[in-house]
């Protein structure tokens, strides 16, 4: 069993999305260990994205995440880090296959609806950034 970590960004939330997205998410057998609906500080955004922080798009990625409400997740399921990321689809909604979450309602790289870790190191870090231990059981 493996742990990951998914957020619903705010175009996800604000477009009533958040229903559909977590029936695919236990559809696909996935159990929801942790959830929590917040609002991120520009601190709480950067340390999420740090590997970003210099990137050109960086100003405009934490304008977004900051704007609304986000919802964070743990996800607990079998090959659940890769298995997310496929639910996922590419970064870019355009390249993302057809029956993807991001394939099926996105449209912006930018604003694309979800993230979840893209390795098990990357789910330890982004799990312990957002939930105590005694929360994941
Ligand atoms: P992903 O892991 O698919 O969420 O994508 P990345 O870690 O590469 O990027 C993190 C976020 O930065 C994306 F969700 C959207 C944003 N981004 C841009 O806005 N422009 C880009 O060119 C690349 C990423």
């Amino acid at each position: 069993m493996e742990k990951t970590f998914v957020m619903l960004k705010p175009d996800a939330v604000e477009r009533n999305l958040m229903g559909d997205i977590l029936s695919r998410i236990e559809n696909k057998g996935y159990r929801i260990v942790a959830m929590r609906m917040e609002v991120l500080s520009d601190d709480q955004a950067k340390k999420h994205y740090e590997e970003h922080v210099e990137k050109p798009f960086f100003p405009e990625l934490l304008e977004f995440i900051t704007s609304g409400r986000v919802v964070d997740m743990v996800i607990e399921g079998e090959k659940a880090v890769a298995g997310m990321r496929k639910m996922l689809g590419a970064t870019d909604p355009n390249e993302a296959e057809a029956g993807s979450i991001r394939g099926t309602f996105g449209f912006s790289k930018s604003t694309n609806l979800l993230h979840a870790s893209d390795s098990l190191e990357s789910a330890k870090r982004e799990i312990d950034l957002y939930f105590t231990e005694k929360e994941i059981f």
